[in-house]
């Protein structure tokens, strides 16, 4: 059982080393919530995966923010005596902020294992000490800057490429990377900018022998993904749709999806992830580990997860050098055979570099019983 002492929240912004173009827009910086859950044994960190807008999601930085600062962390702080596993039974009384949610839930985890000394990996079960690296390319200006990206990476060593499209920028652009790279596993993701009057799209990208195709249509229409899911041999993945292991479950049973992208800021933090994976895994169902462009301290929660034995597909979990020059926590590496390694200390196993914390820090907020 363990006592809340104080939440301190800050929000931290990082220049991107390049913008990063999706079809619903393009980010320069990474601004996102920390939250820092002191208890009686420990300090455990939680990164929020919202962004500025509320465009990926619903959930945007500064409604996060209000969200754990006046609800779920007084919410955490009046529990007193609590464990991790009663959280979801805290929180129930706020619905959805599932990203909210997650970076309580994840700081107060992380704390918690620090004060037994335990490795999230382990918490979690996971059963590999390196994981697979993919990296997600934006959509850039022209073809040439993206095949130049592509071969930049590729040299780098990441083991999946991960294409951003858009209706008008998709077919083309998949065919000139193919071309370029035929042995490659490659993969597209459209951010939900798709309707089912584009099948025509995907049945021409079903010439180039995609992993997957990764949210298609509407974030919340499971109904059309699996429709389209039947017109085509090409596995679709969900991203923006799974947003708890019960819309898991709905997909994998209508066949919306046949592969899955769990992010845990998503889905509600870990342990909700966890949840998702095991059941993907009953079904059989392939799972690989989505990124929000995460600082060092989601990163490394990342890179746990992903560790899990249903993470079979390399995931979104990119060097720090595809993101930032200067990191939060110790740069992550990736080594030249595109796999990272696993944090192996207590809790995330990381912290942020002081210095380089207060640097990025753009507001903070303590929150105390
Ligand atoms: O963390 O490398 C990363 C980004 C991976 O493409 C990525 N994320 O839909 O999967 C996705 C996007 C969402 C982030 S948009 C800011
Ligand atoms: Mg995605």
């Amino acid at each position: 059982m363990t006592r809340v002492r104080a939440v301190e929240l800050r929000l931290v912004g990082l220049p991107l080393v390049r913008p990063f173009r999706t079809s619903f827009g393009t980010s320069t910086e990474k601004v996102c919530v920390l939250a820092r859950v002191e208890t009686d044994a420990a300090e455990g960190w939680g990164e929020c995966v919202a962004d500025i807008e509320p465009d990926f999601s619903a959930e945007f930085n500064e409604g996060a923010w209000l969200v754990m600062r006046d609800f779920l962390v007084p919410a955490l702080v009046r529990a007193d005596d609590v464990t991790v596993d009663e959280l979801d039974r805290v929180f129930a009384f706020v619905r959805g902020n599932q990203m909210a949610k997650a970076t309580i839930v994840d700081a107060f985890l992380d704390a918690e294992l620090r004060a037994r000394g335990e490795p999230l990996a382990a918490y979690l079960g996971a059963t590999s000490a390196r994981v697979a690296c993919g990296v997600s390319v934006g959509i850039t200006p022209t073809i040439d800057e993206l095949l130049a990206q592509v071969e930049g990476y590729l040299e780098e060593g990441y083991r999946r490429i991960k294409l951003k499209i858009e209706p008008g920028l998709d077919v083309e652009r998949v065919a000139a990377v193919r071309a370029a790279f035929p042995e490659i596993m490659l993969s597209v993701d459209a951010n939900a900018a798709y309707t089912l009057d584009d099948a025509d799209t995907f049945r021409a990208l079903e010439a180039y022998d995609l992993l997957m195709i990764e949210q298609p249509l509407h974030h919340d229409d499971l109904v059309r993904h699996a429709s389209l899911q039947r017109m085509l041999r090409t596995d679709l993945c969900l991203d923006e749709s799974i947003r708890s292991a019960a819309l898991a479950r709905d997909a994998i049973e209508l066949g919306a999806c046949r592969i899955v992208n769990i992010k845990q800021g998503r889905v509600g933090g870990a342990l909700e992830a966890r949840r998702v994976h095991d059941v993907a895994r009953e079904a059989d169902v392939p799972v690989w580990c989505g990124g929000m462009l995460e600082t060092g301290i989601g990163r490394a929660l990342n890179l746990a997860l992903a560790a899990m034995p249903g993470f079979t597909l390399p995931g979104d979990t990119s060097g720090s050098s595809r993101y930032f020059s200067e990191d939060l926590t110790a740069p992550f590496v990736m080594a030249p055979d595109g796999t990272m390694a696993v944090p192996r200390r207590p809790g995330i196993g990381v912290d942020p570099l002081p210095e380089r914390l207060e640097a990025c820090t753009l507001r903070r907020e303590t929150i105390r019983p």
